[in-house]
């Protein structure tokens, strides 16, 4: 029999019907699920014909992680303290701009804060892992010291992520998802850190050469149902993972919108979904905002529209503007 997948149709009306379900103990609701297949394409069937393992993996509640409750939606600020990233690369090298930099966006409304070292736009070289302990290590202090945002760090590489780990890092954003550095895995399960892992194709020097998938959404499910499967092997319980789809890694902009489109569907692995739209190129091609950081107005917009899939966290760069927007969206939303 060939593999079905199910995609919650997520709703966020103040009236639910009486088959409602609430979607991963959070703010929306669905009692209708599209049931898609490689081969026979999708029909919609009601919640009541959902197999049992997959109701619980679409409505279990998602644990705490890293000191953030996923009953409401949360707001990842990026820091990037590198030469070269897209939007913002050079700004924040200088730890101290850096942490400041972090500082104003924890008192904007961030849950938490990702400092990387490494850039992994489109293009980018590898930074060898003393130079990147040496930019995120005295920022991540520094945060720790001044506020109680957590922290997560940003990095492929086992050594950096020991090191932000012994520097006070409460998560570990790995977008290879243990492909880069095959050693992580075990730095985690022995940590007791949660992660977050991300879906991508290729490297970041060569990923956005000629991506292809068979089935794009299907695809990636896949991918992070098995790096699920390796984490949890590994004595990773799921309550410490978080995953994403990887938007721009290795995808054209066709390939982001259908998982944009379809986002509900990673509820179906049973962890936190992340997503990391802010600022990227399709946005400005869409959007006609060729400077990244004109492109805060269609950033929000893709969040706001995976939080009403569900989405629990967004990684962003405006973080203030993304906070006041936020807040306004779940003020009417919220109909518990
Ligand atoms: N995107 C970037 C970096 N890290 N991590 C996760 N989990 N998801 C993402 O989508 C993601 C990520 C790329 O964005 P940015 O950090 O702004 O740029 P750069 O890699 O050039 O530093």
């Amino acid at each position: 029999m060939t593999k079905a997948y199910f995609r919650p149709i997520v709703q966020t009306d103040a009236h639910r019907t009486a088959q409602a379900l609430r979607l991963a103990g959070g703010w929306c609701w669905f009692d209708r699920v599209e049931r898609l297949s490689r081969d026979a394409g999708s029909e919609i069937i009601p919640v009541q014909d959902l197999p049992d393992d997959v109701l619980q993996d679409l409505t279990a509640p998602r644990p705490p992680m890293a000191g953030l409750d996923f009953s409401r939606p949360r707001l990842m600020g990026i820091v990037n303290v590198t030469p070269d990233s897209f939007s913002d690369g050079g700004r924040f090298l200088a730890p101290d701009a850096a942490a400041a930099h972090a500082e104003g966006m924890a008192q904007s409304g961030a849950d938490i804060l990702d400092v990387g070292g490494e850039s992994t736009r489109p293009g980018a070289e590898t930074v060898p892992h003393d130079e990147e302990i040496r930019r995120v290590v005295p920022v991540i202090q520094a945060i720790k010291a001044s506020v109680d945002t957590p922290v997560s760090v940003d990095t492929r590489k086992t050594q950096v992520a020991d090191a932000a780990l012994t520097a006070g890092a409460d998560l570990l954003n790995d977008v290879s998802a243990f492909s880069h550095d095959p050693s992580m895995v075990q730095l985690v399960s022995e940590s007791g850190a949660p992660v977050c892992l991300m879906h991508a194709q290729g490297t970041p020097d060569i990923m956005q050469n000629a991506p292809t998938y068979a089935n794009v959404l299907l695809d990636i499910y896949d991918f992070l149902e098995e790096k699920r499967d390796m984490a949890e092997a590994a004595g990773i319980p799921r309550s410490r993972i978080m995953l994403d789809p990887g938007i721009g890694f290795g995808k054209t902009l066709a390939h982001n919108l259908a998982l944009l489109r379809r986002i509900s569907l990673f509820h179906g692995l049973g962890c936190a979904v992340l997503l990391g739209v802010s600022r990227k190129r399709f946005i400005g091609t869409l959007g006609n905002a060729p400077q990244a950081d004109q492109r805060a107005a269609g950033s929000i917009a893709l969040g706001l529209g995976a939080v009403m899939q569900g989405v629990q966290v967004l990684r962003v760069h405006d973080i203030e503007d993304t906070r006041q927007a936020l807040n306004l969206a779940m003020a009417v939303t919220d109909n518990k």
